[in-house]
């Protein structure tokens, strides 16, 4: 659980870091998850002629980095929420995360509908933004808690997270669409208040959907991987009706809680069918244009 001193940090700056969270046993089965799905992009595309070589000695950090400079789009796989497996699913239902997700949201959790898996390459970058800005109003009442699991060490170099501390309370700011995607107006949040934060493998960085943050560019070589995972309290608005979250923990009525990754998809499914029906529902607060 958090203790007192981490709950009033995460409340007066917005964020809070715990270190020599997990262990590397913790972290390997979505690695190797990660890697297995690298291994299938390899081969499928190599098979297709779209890369000159498997890159099957390069490690971890470079591998994708290296298929993806000749196949932009093996990344997709991982990216915008399209990655559910056992051992991802496992790993969103870590005790490790929930207890500490539970100090600040309550026994019954949901696991937010928005997570991503950052395979972050060479030159890339996250927009300054605030979870928030691309949820729906009705989720700006309720605290949903982003976890940031960084799978390497993440560096001023390969382009860390960034918070902007004690910038949490001031509801949604304006965000303008861009060329590079959703952004907070640069005025908003200036660089100066941008606190980069380098993490070491087996932490976790919490924050709230009304923080500022961003991340800075990865100059390196390397890949910049990891996960951020999202929780809120179970019953509450999500800001995103047209795709469900799961039961992750409900101490109140454990037979609740979501068994396995099948049923999470199967949920995911039949809402995503539901929600198809009405395309004319918003599904973003701002509409994509500039
Ligand atoms: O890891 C990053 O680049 C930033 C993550 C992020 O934007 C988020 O968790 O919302």
């Amino acid at each position: 659980m958090l203790n007192d001193s981490q709950i009033a940090t995460f409340k007066a700056e917005g964020y809070l870091i715990i270190e020599n969270l997990f262990t590397d046993d913790d972290l390997r089965p979505v690695r190797d998850e990660f890697s297995a799905v690298v291994e299938a992009q390899a081969q499928q595309l190599y098979q297709a002629g779209r890369v000159s070589s498997l890159y099957e000695n390069e490690p971890f950090e470079r591998r994708l980095a290296k298929i993806a400079a000749e196949a932009p789009e093996a990344t997709a796989v991982l990216q915008t929420r399209a990655h559910k497996d056992e051992a991802f699913f496992q790993f969103l239902k870590h005790p490790k995360i929930l207890d500490r997700v539970e100090s600040m949201v309550g026994p019954d959790i949901l696991c937010h509908p928005s997570y991503n898996i950052h395979p972050r390459l060479p030159g890339g970058y996250t927009c300054p933004h605030q979870d928030a800005g691309f949820y729906l109003p009705d989720g700006d009442e309720t605290l949903i808690l982003a976890c940031l699991i960084p799978l390497v060490d993440t560096t001023l170099e390969n382009g860390c997270l960034w918070v902007a501390p004690r910038r949490h309370k001031e509801g949604v700011l304006r965000h303008l669409w861009e060329e590079d995607g959703l952004n907070i107006s640069p005025e908003a949040v200036s660089e100066a208040e941008r606190q980069p934060i380098p993490t070491k493998v087996g932490s976790m960085v919490m924050f709230s959907s009304m923080t500022p943050h961003g991340s800075l560019v990865n100059h390196t070589d390397t890949i910049r991987w990891s996960m951020d995972l999202r929780y809120q309290a179970l019953g509450k608005p999500t800001g995103r009706w047209y795709v469900p979250g799961f039961v992750a923990r409900s101490r109140s009525n454990p037979e609740s809680e979501t068994p396995n990754c099948k049923a999470w998809i199967a949920e995911v499914e039949r809402v995503e069918e539901h929600a198809n029906r009405f395309p004319e529902w918003p599904r973003y607060r701002w509409p994509n244009i500039k």
